[in-house]
């Protein structure tokens, strides 16, 4: 059994990435909340095995060395090993053209596209000020990086090599903020068209209707209560340490 440490809100781009993988495997899983918006994430326990404080995070209780349970933090890392332990979605490690393609663009994905459309969203939805310079520098970079997508879609029908893979999982995961980002969508139809081929897979329907994840409130508006935004996205070097000291037995 793998355990998933998600949001306890639902909507989160990074974990929806594992749950279409794990959906596609049919490795055994079950959900673990964390609430974020109460500061979960800084509990000694939770730092354990999620030492960057942010979910997804998993632990499978049957590694294959038959060892103790095995903790695996960021997303990209967790598909990785995840893939590898069902011997799909990536190719093997003896076929290092294709493999290292894959990664690559997986990679792409969490150093690039994730972290972009974060800010972007940060400075638009977030941001208690709407600060022109900063909803323009990542609305641009955030069309840039469609138009890197929208020409490697144009040469091959997925991003990482021949194959469905763990880079397009982790792409397509943020497909559900796209419709918020304000780009014109008629300048990628060979993007839509990857989108759609995804959408029509049965894992993607399990992943994002039929779990109760998926029925969780959608991006939160929980986000903006008291306490939370604060929580969220006012953390420093301190929030960890005085999360602690607030809650004792954390
Ligand atoms: N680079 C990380 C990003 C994970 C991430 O941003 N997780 C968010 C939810 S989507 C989170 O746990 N936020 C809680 C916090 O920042 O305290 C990954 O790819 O796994």
């Amino acid at each position: 059994m793998i355990d998933v440490y998600v949001t306890a809100y639902g909507g989160s781009p990074n974990v929806y990435k594992i749950l279409l993988l794990l959906e596609e495997t049919g490795l055994p899983f079950q959900l673990q909340p964390v609430d974020t918006s109460k500061g979960e994430q800084f509990e000694r326990d939770f730092l354990r095995i999620g030492p960057n404080n942010k979910v997804p995070v998993i632990v499978d209780h049957a590694p294959v060395d038959g060892g103790a349970p095995l903790s695996v933090f960021e997303s990209a890392a967790i598909m990785i090993y995840l893939a590898d332990k069902a011997g799909q979605f990536i190719p093997p490690a003896s076929d290092v053209r294709a493999r290292s393609e894959t990664i690559s663009w997986l990679v792409w994905q969490v150093a690039n596209l994730g972290p972009y459309m974060g800010q972007l969203f940060h400075f638009n939805v977030y941001a208690p000020e709407k600060l022109p310079y900063a909803i323009k520098r990542y609305t641009n970079e955030v069309g840039r990086l469609y138009g890197v997508m929208e020409r490697r879609l144009s040469q091959q029908a997925w991003l990482g090599n021949d194959d469905y893979s763990i880079a397009d999982m982790a792409s397509f995961a943020l497909t559900s903020e796209w419709r918020r980002t304000g780009h014109d969508f008629t300048k990628f139809p060979n993007l839509l068209k990857w989108r759609d081929r995804i959408e029509a897979r049965p894992a993607y329907t399990r992943a994002y209707a039929e779990r109760d994840y998926g029925k969780a409130v959608i991006g939160g508006s929980a986000l903006f209560e008291e306490g939370t935004w604060q929580r969220l996205f006012q953390q420093n070097e301190d929030t960890i340490a005085r999360y602690q000291a607030d809650h004792k037995s954390a």
